[in-house]
């Protein structure tokens, strides 16, 4: 009958319909990704980091995302550009002519600052490829002054909490976050963060994984402020799973959560290819179920992902490297080793009837 017909036919249509709204209910702006890349070198004295975000973008970083949850949409914002003012080369001369490169490090990082901010006006969360971890620095201040209440967990073979009174280098890619905490601003007092980055992270929302390498005022530091790290040998006695409840456990539920994750924190087998590589480090799969646990807490809005140096070692070596890292921002966007995924979006026409 062609009443019957016509039923079906709109119900077709309707179920169609229905369909495509909820294909656009669940792609809700909460999966969109703004990507920058920061091809910073100056925090330390090789050569080579600078060439990373590219790297990782002829290695197909897209299609590694989208493939770990198809429904991210991907906004790559280039890489940062930076021009560093006669203040800045004023407050280098007067104040900071010990360290290396002050001037292009906070130029660097107060362009990083707004385009942090910027990415998380039109998206719901970022990521900075570094670069060195000097950077972490402005993508974490940026968020800080998007997102007051934020909690950050730095994975790393190092604390980076140097001072520019402590640092035996003078690579200021030791060094930054000691301009993100209340505590140690007063440190750099000649650098106006009061004015540049108002907001700043408490001390008991920052914990530290993956540590092996901590210079003696470093540990100082960490101690008098009974700031939280698990260093390796914590990995070794507990585990990592354990190592994660306790992360959770100290971190304000309420907050966002930034993840810095330096490729060094890995170990020297799996990430060769990096400027200040220690041995005994994480494997891949501890750094994965790392990524993993923190993404199921649908809280991460922020990560960088830094230090991969493609100019140290072999071809090979750099291989490892970039995989290893690409592996890591996998499981951080939504790939599950369990298979487990939202069903929603996929086709189960093909399986038949009886499924
Ligand atoms: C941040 O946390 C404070 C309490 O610690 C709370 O009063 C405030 O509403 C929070 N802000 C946001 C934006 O959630
Ligand atoms: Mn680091």
């Amino acid at each position: 009958m062609w009443w019957t017909r016509q039923i079906a036919s709109n119900c077709q249509r309707l179920s169609a319909q229905l369909q495509w709204q909820l294909r656009c209910f669940s792609t809700p702006a909460e999966q969109t990704l703004g990507i920058i890349g920061v091809p910073f070198a100056k925090g330390q004295s090789k050569q080579g980091v600078e060439l990373a975000p590219d790297l990782l973008r002829e290695s197909k970083l897209r299609d590694v995302l989208k493939n770990s949850d198809e429904r991210l949409v991907i906004r790559d914002y280039g890489n940062l550009q930076y021009a560093v003012d006669e203040t800045l080369l004023q407050q280098q001369r007067q104040h900071y002519h010990h360290i290396r490169n002050y001037a292009d490090f906070m130029a660097c990082n107060l362009a990083l600052i707004e385009q942090v901010q910027q990415m998380l006006k039109q998206n719901a969360q970022f990521l900075t490829i570094g670069g060195d971890h000097a950077i972490g620095f402005g993508s974490v201040a940026g968020h800080l002054q998007h997102t007051p209440n934020l909690s950050l967990v730095w994975i790393d073979a190092h604390a980076d909490i140097n001072l520019h009174s402590t640092s035996q280098s003078g690579n200021i890619h030791g060094m930054p976050v000691s301009f993100l905490l209340q505590q140690l601003r007063a440190t750099w007092q000649h650098a106006a963060l009061d004015k540049i980055a108002p907001n700043c992270l408490p001390k008991d929302q920052l914990v530290y994984i993956g540590l092996r390498d901590i210079d003696p005022y470093e540990a100082f530091i960490l101690n008098k402020f009974g700031i939280r790290y698990y260093a390796m040998d914590s990995v070794d006695r507990v585990g990592v799973p354990k190592i994660i409840e306790m992360t959770l456990d100290a971190l304000n539920p309420l907050n966002k959560i930034h993840v810095s994750f330096d490729i060094d924190a890995l170990d020297s087998h799996v990430a060769p290819s990096t400027g200040t590589a220690v041995r005994g480090g994480l494997t891949l799969r501890e750094g994965i179920s790392i990524v993993e646990a923190l993404r199921d807490t649908k809280r991460v809005q922020g990560m960088d992902l830094v230090e991969i140096n493609p100019k140290l070692g072999s071809e090979h070596d750099v291989r490892t490297t970039v995989d290893s890292g690409l592996e890591i921002l996998k499981s951080m966007f939504g790939y599950r080793r369990s298979g487990a995924r939202d069903w929603n979006n996929l086709d189960t026409g093909i399986l038949g009837r009886e499924l």
